[in-house]
């Protein structure tokens, strides 16, 4: 049984400090690898190298985490990575999840 104590914390520490969100690419049969690693590289300024390694775990095991970010920040990525598909007309889904 947790302590009012204990409660006292957990609840100073959920006030103090903002949540963090995993950024996840989802992989599909469309969106050019090229395009995942170009967007990889603009979104989320992972190098070129970078980018490849995590394209290429997005391509074999259907998703990565490609960053960590504090919410507003998340929520930027996923929509910049939704306008550059649309614009593209690739089918490539971004989303986030509490970290
Ligand atoms: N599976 C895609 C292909 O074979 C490549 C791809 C990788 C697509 C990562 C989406 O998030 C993705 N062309």
């Amino acid at each position: 049984m947790e302590t009012s104590l204990k409660k006292a914390v957990t609840e100073e520490k959920k006030l103090s400090e903002p949540e963090n969100f995993k950024v996840i690419l989802l992989n599909d049969d469309y969106t050019s690898m090229n395009f995942v690693v170009d967007v990889i590289m603009l979104v989320f300024h992972k190098n070129a190298e970078e980018a490849e390694q995590l394209m290429l775990a997005v391509h074999n095991k259907g998703r990565a985490i490609i960053g960590v970010y504090a919410g507003d920040i998340a929520k930027t990525k996923v929509d910049q990575v939704h306008s550059l598909a649309v614009r593209h007309d690739f089918p490539l889904q971004c989303i986030m999840e509490r970290a």
